[in-house]
């Protein structure tokens, strides 16, 4: 048996009831065989065994009053993954889906999409099993309190900083940060994705959409094509996908389908921004109510069916494994040609196969998601500074991080052999900076 195959079922043991932090190691490790060839000292200093094991997972009891008095308890998570290149650094998800398995994939992820970003950042993320849907703002505010008043013990501006992920946005950060500050009594940068009055990087509500588009067009170059008048299908409508398809407009593309968990809506004469947003960020209403206001779209239950929808370029944007095998034939059949993932693992192992074998560019999203996290680390630095950059200086650093992402990925793929093979690429790009800075530290 090889030495990674090992090392999965070694992991397989240990993990049994974690289905996608497994399927998430699985990936790197196939990923990693070429560089345990061509290094075998990261072998003898158990670089790959330490490396997928969180260093600390902390979980904790979260206690909150509803509005009708009652007491409600949740489950809290921050899994610290790798402190190698920096402070652990990811982002914190309120869904009722959310399990130690769900975090310690996204911990795990983050490792390699921080070290791909070039900045000073490890690898966390944490959440809880809490669902912001249907609740009063005040009910999200004493979760929120509850949730900090554990926390904070265990973060700090050096330590660990959290952000946003799914169900986790501006609200969200405000009352985490309200709460930090109370308890600790310091103004520092803890989280990102503060609101821009309050120590907020201008362009970070925006970075993930934009750097995903930033680097899909990286990828399409290399085909020599662009975003201008391609058809374009995103999953999710959340702030991802927001501008996402805010940033492909503006390249020329046509954003015709967009999602949420309860279905999806079809507009041929391309989707109003305006209205997604008013919708979604303003109303917190569903994408059914888009029919409202534009009589020509369709609207369809049950948000699976979205990759049923023709288009060039498909951008998922919602949820880990909204993409399997057969959406994956289905897009390929209707001439899809680049994917792109905004979200997390949305692409389950098979369907990327699907993706590979028929030469559709594949951007995978530890790579082509981490615009976020990137500007998440520009607003560290201009906390630490005491200043901000403007929102071009912002935007203009993160394309330049999304072009080297996607250079460094394309130029590993090349390097060890996987010519355009950006999953590999990714891999290893971001695991060898992780893996050099743990090897001169020595086993910690
Ligand atoms: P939001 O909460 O803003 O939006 C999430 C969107 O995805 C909503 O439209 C939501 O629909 C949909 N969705 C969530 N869960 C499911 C599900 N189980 N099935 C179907 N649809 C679902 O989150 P973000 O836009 O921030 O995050 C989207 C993805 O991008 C996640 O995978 C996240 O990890 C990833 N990501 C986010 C970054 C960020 O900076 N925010 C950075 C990098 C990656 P509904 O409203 O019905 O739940
Ligand atoms: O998955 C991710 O990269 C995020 N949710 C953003 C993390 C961050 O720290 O900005």
């Amino acid at each position: 048996m090889s030495y990674a195959n090992d090392l999965m079922q070694r992991l397989i043991k240990r993990n049994p009831h974690q289905p996608e932090f497994l399927q998430a190691a699985q990936e790197v490790l196939d990923s990693l065989e070429p560089v345990m060839e061509r290094h075998p000292e990261f072998i003898d200093a158990g670089i790959f065994e330490r490396i997928v094991e969180p260093e600390r997972q902390i979980i904790f009891r979260v206690p909150w009053v509803d509005d009708r008095g009652e007491v409600q308890v949740n489950r809290g998570f921050r899994v610290e993954f790798s402190s190698a290149i920096g402070p652990y650094k990811g982002g914190l998800r309120f869904h009722p889906s959310v399990n130690l398995s769900v975090i310690k994939f996204l911990g795990f992820e983050q490792i390699f999409k921080n070290s791909l970003t070039g900045l000073p950042i490890g690898g966390g993320k944490g959440g809880s099993d809490f669902d912001p849907k249907g609740k009063s703002d005040e009910e999200v505010m004493r979760f929120c309190q509850s949730f900090m008043t554990e926390l904070y013990r265990h973060i700090g501006a050096d330590t660990d900083v959290p952000a946003g992920d799914i169900g986790v946005g501006g609200r969200e950060i405000g009352y985490l940060f309200g709460q930090y500050k109370r308890i600790v009594n310091r103004f520092e940068g803890v989280l990102t994705g503060k609101g821009v009055t309050w120590g907020g990087s201008l362009g970070r509500t925006e970075a993930t959409g934009f750097g995903l588009v930033y680097f899909v067009e990286e990828m399409l170059k290399t085909r020599g094509e662009s975003f201008a008048g391609k058809r374009v299908v995103i999953s999710g409508s959340g702030n991802v996908a927001i501008y996402a398809a805010q940033k492909v407009k503006q390249l020329g593309g046509q954003v015709v389908a967009m999602s949420d968990s309860n279905g999806y809506f079809v507009d041929e004469e391309g989707v109003n921004l305006d209205t997604i947003k008013s919708l979604k960020e303003v109303h917190r209403k569903r994408c059914k109510e888009y029919l409202a206001l534009h009589k020509q779209a369709l609207y369809y239950e049950g948000c699976d069916d979205i990759w049923n929808v023709p288009c060039d370029i498909a951008l998922p944007c919602a949820t880990q494994n909204e993409i399997d095998e057969q959406a994956a034939k289905t897009m390929v059949a209707n001439g899809c040609i680049a994917v792109g993932e905004g979200a997390n693992m949305p692409s389950t192992p098979q369907a990327v196969k699907v993706f590979l074998d028929h030469e559709v560019l594949f951007g995978p999203g530890k790579a082509a998601n981490a615009g976020g996290v990137a500007v998440s680390a520009l607003e560290m630095s201009q906390n630490s500074m005491r200043y901000s950059w403007t929102f071009d200086e912002v935007d203009t650093k993160l394309k330049d991080i999304m072009v080297d992402i996607h250079k460094k990925s394309y130029q590993a793929a090349n390097d060890y052999g996987y010519s355009g093979n950006l999953v590999v690429g990714a891999n290893i790009a971001g695991f060898l900076k992780v893996a050099e800075a743990m090897y001169s530290q020595g086993i910690v």
